[in-house]
């Protein structure tokens, strides 16, 4: 009998717990693939995704042994000792003549992995590192910095129990990013007491499924969500009561007032919908019973997109969908996402830092130029930002222009290939992993997944090569770490506490995610799991009703001694706070714990709505969406094309109209230029796209090794951010406008 071992999916954030047979040579493969019934939140749901993650385990391009770069640009190889010295010289060198502010980092985990980046806090400390930055930062922050100056916090939706769901520029039914997406849109969709609304100018496969689709005009949402709102007040459908008991007196007032400044007509009228429609709509949703709604990368990738962000924020309040089953929730969680320090700006540029990240789209610039306080180096960990990050030429010629650029990733990257040094990581099969972006309610649950395999020789799990820079720097010695060993010889009460005294300690408590790790008796499989247990002590200090509520309750360290016992029992996951919908509101964090709709910067962005609409530049008529999530793309953490079981060649999406037009069918290839590059791409006539729309998908143009063993690599698709610009982005908070790019297609005979 073959035995299934638990682990998690790795390929989107949701991380649906899995059931894996390992097998073939050495056992070393992921033979086959199920969902895990065990697992709290996906219950063994799985999309068509991970059934052939063998393909990330086994890529052709993994990276088995430290590289040092040449002076002619070829790579050596290297053993760990002399990679970890050299690595730690290079980077105290720059620390010691420029500042630790001049060493930048990026990254820290991807969709499955966020374990490094609970490392790297440790290395950031040893460096005095100050400005970082992660893929977060060119997506969630507009929706962060809104959130955060509203409610102190950012909310989730409950799409298990809303009877009005909306989706504004989001299509699940292949992005997921809630629990057993496809089953909960089917369970909408099908109840004719349930109402599925989804905003996006592409019929998707979750708009099929829609009783309303608002099929905007690419670009137009603030126009669409500012007319819903006018509606709202127009026909007097506002939660008065909930507005008054928890929006901050005085400010409704002047937010009404600029929202009845807009033009209904002419607001709808940009959107390309009939005024009927969006009125339909807008009495759907103030008349909800409970009103869901999540906005992505449509609309926080797009123009205005603050703007929005802040307008489906005034949807939410002002129809009371916040603190009552099926509508928007704060969860209990053990990490605490996008929490960083945003009152400082970054140090070249100037650009607002949010939630302790640096905007995405600056970095090049904050990289090449004379300025004195230009990033210098940079350590990149379990991302690919030469390839997913705006303008990929400037990446390139940014990263290769720093005095040092150390990449810690399992593959050969296209950001790896221009490190100096590249650290190979082992995969998130052959250590203990984690899921971080776990939002459920009212139970929300923690997975720690055990190591299914021993890791590949020459690889060292994150967690094992922070812990080497950290003492290649000298920040920690033997002797810190002997307190430590003696405590955990005594049991894990005692080791608590003495983790408690250590967070006041101003040399080592930076250090604490490193001691851990070194110091907490763990077995093997669970090895890198140790940070969780600090984790367990925070939450069991921040969260106390909600884990007693879990069955883990007490003083906070038998809270916290309980919980990371049951966490590491729980292979499949286990639930560790039990919520409570009266509890959401009390959870708002602003000073006087209401909720502030005035936010006067943005309201002065709202009435730029009734300018005229700017006309479109002649030379490129198009706007190109590039970057869309597809059945068989997930960003760039499965690098081998054959796994791609559909549109295999990422195809760029047209309408029927427009093709007939320029004379060319699907299977036919195009030139597509934009602003930054000219590339060609086959094209697949759909009528899922309108006029004037054409879409990319997210993830291709990956250079991969070929099968048979021949020089060079094969690449397949475009690489969509060869063709956009750093330029374009959010002018609040920097995110790029990746689905709005002006673009031009032409006939290739
Ligand atoms: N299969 C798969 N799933 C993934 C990923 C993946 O790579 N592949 N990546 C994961 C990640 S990192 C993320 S952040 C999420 C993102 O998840 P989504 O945001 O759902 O992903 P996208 O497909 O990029 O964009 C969503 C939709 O925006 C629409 N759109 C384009 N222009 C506009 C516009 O002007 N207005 C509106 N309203 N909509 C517009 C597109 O047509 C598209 O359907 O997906 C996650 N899940
Ligand atoms: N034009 C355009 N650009 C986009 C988007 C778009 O829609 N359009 N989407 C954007 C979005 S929302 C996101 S989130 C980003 C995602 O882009 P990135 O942040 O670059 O993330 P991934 O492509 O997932 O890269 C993950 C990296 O981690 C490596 N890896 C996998 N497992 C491990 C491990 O265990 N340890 C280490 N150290 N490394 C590992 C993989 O090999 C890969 O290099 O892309 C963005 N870029
Ligand atoms: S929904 Fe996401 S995590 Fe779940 S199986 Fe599909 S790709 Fe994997
Ligand atoms: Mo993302």
């Amino acid at each position: 009998m073959a035995e299934w071992r638990a682990t998690a999916c790795i390929l989107c954030e949701c991380n649906c717990g899995l059931e894996v047979e390992l097998g073939g040579e050495a056992g070393r493969h992921l033979v086959k693939l199920r969902g895990d019934k065990r697992h709290p939140s996906s219950q063994g749901y799985a999309c068509e995704k991970p059934h052939r993650l063998d393909l990330y385990q086994h890529g052709r391009d993994r990276v088995t042994s430290p590289l040092r770069r040449r002076a002619d640009g070829t790579f050596e190889a290297i053993d760990w000792d002399t990679a970890i010295r050299e690595v730690a010289a290079r980077l105290a060198t720059v620390r010691d003549t420029h500042g630790g502010d001049s060493i930048f980092y990026y990254g820290g985990g991807g969709q499955g992995n966020h374990l490094p980046g609970a490392y790297a806090t440790a290395t950031r400390r040893a460096l005095g590192i100050r400005y970082r930055s992660s893929a977060l930062a060119q997506e969630k922050t507009g929706e962060f910095w809104i959130s955060d100056r509203m409610m102190g916090s950012a909310t989730r939706a409950d799409f298990d129990h809303c009877d009005v769901a909306m989706f504004l520029g989001k299509n699940p039914w292949h992005s997921h990013s809630i629990p057993r997406a496809r089953t909960t849109l089917k369970q909408i969709s099908q109840d004719p007491a349930r109402t599925l609304i989804v905003v996006d100018p592409r019929r998707t496969e979750t708009a099929e499924l829609a009783d309303i689709h608002l099929a905007v005009k690419p670009g137009t949402d603030a126009w669409l969500v500012a007319a819903l709102l006018a509606i709202l007040i127009e026909e007097d459908l506002i939660a008065h009561d909930f507005v008054a008991s928890h929006v901050a007196a005085g400010e409704i007032a002047p937010v009404l007032a600029a929202l009845r400044a807009i033009s209904i007509a002419d607001a709808c009228a940009r959107t390309g919908l009939e005024e009927a429609l969006v009125r339909r709509t807008a009495r759907v949703i103030g008349g909800a019973r409970a009103f869901a709604s999540f906005e992505d990368l449509g609309v926080q990738m797009n123009r205005n997109s603050t703007l929005v962000s802040y307008l489906h924020r005034l949807l939410i309040v002002l129809t009371g969908s916040i603190g009552k089953p099926g509508t928007h929730f704060i969860p209990t969680t053990l990490v605490d996402i996008g929490n960083g320090e945003s009152k400082h700006t970054s140090p070249v540029v100037g650009a607002r830092i949010v939630g302790g990240l640096v905007p995405c789209n600056v970095i090049a610039e904050e990289i090449l130029t004379d300025h004195p306080k230009r990033y210098r180096a940079m350590i990149v960990e379990a991302t690919n930002p030469a390839h997913s990050l705006a303008d990929s030429k400037a990446m390139r010629e940014a990263m290769t222009s720093l005095d040092t650029l150390v990449v810690i990733d399992i593959a050969m990257t296209e950001t790896a290939r221009l490190a100096h040094y590249v650290l190979p990581a082992s995969t998130q099969f052959e250590k203990a992993e984690a899921t971080f972006f776990n939002f459920d309610f009212p139970h929300n649950y923690f997975h720690l997944r055990r190591r299914l395999l021993a890791p590949t020789a020459g690889t060292l799990p994150e967690a094992e090569i922070h812990a080497r820079i950290v003492e290649a720097l000298g920040a920690i010695t033997d002797a810190d770490y002997a307190p430590f060993r003696a405590a955990a010889k005594l049991g894990r009460r005692a080791y608590a506490m003495k983790l408690m005294a250590l967070i006041a300690d101003p040399r080592l408590g930076g250090l604490a995610p490193v001691i851990l790790y070194r110091t907490l008796e763990l077995p093997d499989d669970l090895r890198e799991g140790a940070v969780v247990f600090g984790l367990a002590l925070r939450a069991a200090m921040a969260a106390a009703a909600p884990l007693a509520r879990a069955g883990f309750g007490g003083s906070p360290l038998e809270a916290a001694c309980t919980l990371f016992d049951a966490i590491l029992g729980h292979e499949s996951g286990v639930v560790f706070a039990v919520d409570e919908w009266s509890d959401v509101m009390k959870r708002i964090k602003t000073k006087d714990r209401k909720i502030h709709v005035e936010l006067p910067d943005l309201l002065a962005e709202l009435a730029t709505l009734a300018q005229p609409a700017s006309v479109a530049d002649p030379e490129f008529l198009f706007v190109l969406t590039a970057g869309e999530r597809r059945s068989f793309t997930a960003n760039t953490i499965i690098r081998d094309p054959s796994w791609r079981r559909k549109d295999p060649a990422g195809a760029l999406r047209i309408n029927p109209d427009d093709a007939a037009a320029l004379g060319v069918a699907s299977g036919q290839s195009v030139r597509l230029t934009t602003r930054r590059d000219s590339v060609i791409v086959p094209i697949d006539v759909s009528t899922t796209m309108q006029r004037g729309h054409i879409a990319l998908p997210n993830g291709l143009g990956l250079g991969y090794p070929a099968a048979d063993g021949a020089a060079g690599d094969v690449m397949t698709g475009v690489a969509p951010n060869e063709l956009t610009s750093a330029g374009d982005r959010d002018p609040f908070v920097g995110t790029p406008w990746h689905k709005h790019v002006p673009a031009r297609i032409e006939r290739i005979d």
